[in-house]
């Protein structure tokens, strides 16, 4: 059981139950060499060591130290070795002869590490005999913040910004160090603090105007091996440099950027480089000078090469102007359009950023075929921890099944999408869910987005029942029926948000703008792509290659998968066809009927999830309990509104009741 519990301490709190003799283990440590480098790993061993088992950590020589701590440089000298080696940022942690060893490859491999072993200790799942060696899957695992420095967030559920307000830097240092803490202990190593929608204040963030207040985060973060990339507007030549152009094949231009990277890095040597929104919604970027994205990104990429700086570059790209009379152009299309025929065109310090679906986030969409498509290019997977159509933190929805479907998409261009981490896929970036709320993330359970966006990012195999069960023990203690009914909770949201919110794959029924709530057609006469195209008879869009053509841009075998409805996943057919509402599905129900029942179904869960967590009351903290409650007290309208507003919808444009008679408004 544990002894405290806190909002603000997340996965991380204190006092977790530890036996004796194992905290008289962790109480003598030693690291393996004087070394200053890793002094702040000992720090952070010492402190975790108190903070979670109440236990005082004294270092002591070698021969008498229960936990042993160094790289693997240092392990090689001074203790037997086997041969088994963690590659680089990763960790082993081992029995050696009565003591624990953790061995780190480098030094964000031993930070990684002394987190993994107090994790496994606070979840009371270290093994007898424990040999757990691990190497992150993905170079770069980065969250992208998409903070203003107005202070607000766009698509930010839970408060401010820490980082900004009144278009300055403003931050508690404290709350930052916390901050880096909780993402170096889930493995994330690259961080963006402010939005890739750069507007006039941001673009300033390189210039001279803020670069000692972006250094000082940078200060910030660097011990717990984190870098900052940061988001740059592609016309900054223009705002900042006060030049002509901002075209990427003027020598000026890619001067101008030579010299302002040079600045950059003078105050902060480590900066991982640059996160680029370009071409998209009205961003700037190559386009307007007849230029494409390649050309675009490799001019920042050379000014970053000198320095070992990446460029992130996102495919977003669509055409946000659009017609929606012209059913020629297709959405879902555009980033592979627009990125494949550059293939093997990047330089090698380019990772293209793509969102997991072709849409933008959307509770049910395939995955994106650019995985596979680009083989000479590094990609890296983008998927929204922030909650923009998931239920913006009020509703609950934990995002890991959702994310497993992704990785586990077979491709066919071959394999997996996790099988490309590490080769085709060398980053995975999440778009942060936190702000100044007091438990980080506005719903407090919406903290294990967040945690399990790291640990994916680390190792691409977790299953979401694995992540849930490690976070709900780590943040809630070891009362089985706690973490149990938690768990439980957990493991229905994303279901339960999908049942009421999106039937068969059919997207965008939100209100417009702010993305929360049904508004089935908010967006079906708008600029922006997004369509039904729901009539009296038929609803979705063909996109097979008698409609759109989307589905070619897959491998051969998922353009026919997707193709024939009879094998196309029935969570996405109405992405992909367009049928009448009398279309009978597997198990026999017609089109219409399944979208009465998942309506009636979702709103039933959220009930049944509120009323689950309300048995939980006497057994935890009452800043938990209350926090939560309150926010399926909103889950619970808003599945009403969804149930009602989309069955009444579908039932005045075909006029067909739902056979089991239950209230439908007329
Ligand atoms: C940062 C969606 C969101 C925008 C976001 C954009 C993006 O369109 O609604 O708020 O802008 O995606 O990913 O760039």
């Amino acid at each position: 059981m544990k002894q405290s519990y806190a909002l603000y301490d997340t996965w991380l709190q204190r006092g977790y139950t530890l036996s004796e003799s194992m905290k008289t283990v962790l109480s003598q440590a030693v690291l393996l060499s004087e070394d200053q480098q890793l002094e702040f790993c000992m720090k952070e061993y010492i402190r975790g060591v108190r903070r979670m088992f109440g236990a005082e950590v004294q270092q002591v020589p070698k021969e008498q130290a229960g936990v042993l701590l160094g790289t693997l440089e240092q392990a090689a000298k001074c203790l037997p070795q086997d041969g088994k080696t963690p590659g680089a940022e990763g960790f082993r942690i081992y029995e050696n002869g009565g003591h624990i060893a953790v061995v780190g490859a480098d030094r964000s491999g031993l930070l990684y590490g002394i987190y993994r072993l107090l994790m496994l200790l606070a979840q009371g799942k270290l093994p007898e005999n424990a040999d757990i060696c691990e190497t992150p899957a993905v170079q770069v695992r980065a969250l992208n913040h998409w903070d203003n420095m107005s202070g607000q967030i766009e698509r930010g559920y839970a408060g401010e910004s820490i980082f900004f307000k009144d278009e300055d830097f403003c931050f508690e240092e404290q709350r930052v160090v916390d901050y880096a803490r909780m993402l170096a202990s889930v493995g994330i190593n690259t961080l963006t603090i402010n939005n890739v929608n750069v507007h006039q204040t941001e673009t300033f963030l390189i210039s001279e105007r803020f670069l000692p207040k972006l250094a000082r985060i940078a200060d910030l973060f660097r011990p717990f091996g984190i870098r900052l990339l940061v988001s740059i507007n592609f016309a900054s030549p223009m705002r900042i440099g006060g030049l002509a152009t901002s075209d990427p094949l003027d020598e000026g231009v890619q001067h101008w950027w030579e010299r302002q990277t040079e600045l950059i890095y003078r105050w902060i040597p480590d900066l991982c480089g640059f996160l680029v929104k370009a071409d998209s919604e009205h961003e700037p970027g190559p386009y307007q000078y007849g230029r494409n994205h390649a050309d675009g990104a490799n001019m920042l990429a050379r000014a970053l090469k000198p320095y070992g700086g990446i460029v992130m570059w996102r495919c977003f790209v669509y055409d946000c102007a659009q017609d929606w009379r012209n059913q020629k152009i297709d959405r879902p299309r555009a980033a592979y359009d627009n990125f494949v025929p550059l293939d093997g065109q990047f330089a090698d310090n380019v990772i293209l950023q793509v969102k997991n679906g072709p849409y933008d986030f959307q509770v049910r969409e395939p995955v994106t075929p650019l995985f596979g498509a680009m083989k000479q290019t590094h990609l890296a997977l983008e998927v929204q921890v922030t909650q923009e159509y998931t239920g913006q933190q009020r509703d609950l929805c934990s995002l890991l099944p959702l994310w497993q479907d992704v990785l586990q998409f077979d491709t066919k261009r071959p394999g997996t999408v996790a099988d490309m981490f590490g080769s085709q896929i060398t980053a995975m970036a999440g778009v942060a869910n936190i702000g100044k709320s007091e438990c980080w993330t506005g719903h407090p359970l919406a903290q294990v987005n967040l945690y399990g966006f790291g640990r994916l990012s680390w190792n691409p195999a977790l299953t979401p029942e694995e992540i849930t069960d490690e976070y709900v023990k780590l943040a809630f203690g070891s009362d089985p029926e706690v973490t149990g009914k938690i768990a439980d909770i957990l493991q229905r949201s994303y279901p339960a948000y999908e049942d009421y919110t999106s039937p068969l794959g059919l997207c965008w029924m939100v209100n417009p703008g702010y993305h929360y709530g049904p508004n089935v057609e908010g967006y079906e006469y708008t600029r922006w792509g997004t369509y039904l195209r729901a009539t009296c008879r038929e609803v979705g869009i063909d996109r097979t290659a008698a409609g759109t053509g989307y589905t070619t841009q897959y491998a051969p075998e998922n353009d026919t998968l997707f193709s024939n409805t009879d094998t196309c996943p029935e969570k996405l057919l109405l992405f992909f066809h367009r049928l009448p509402y009398s279309y009978k599905l597997h198990d026999g129900r017609t089109i219409l009927q399944y979208i009465y029942d998942t309506r009636f179904h979702g709103e039933e869960e959220a009930e049944a999830m509120a009323a689950e967590w309300d048995t939980l009351k006497d057994k935890i903290a009452p800043s938990l309990y209350e926090a939560v409650a309150e926010r399926f007290g909103m889950q619970l309208e808003n599945a009403r509104e969804w149930r009602d507003v989309v069955n009444t919808y579908f039932y005045r444009h075909t006029g067909i009741a739902d056979e089991k008679g239950r209230k439908i408004y007329k």
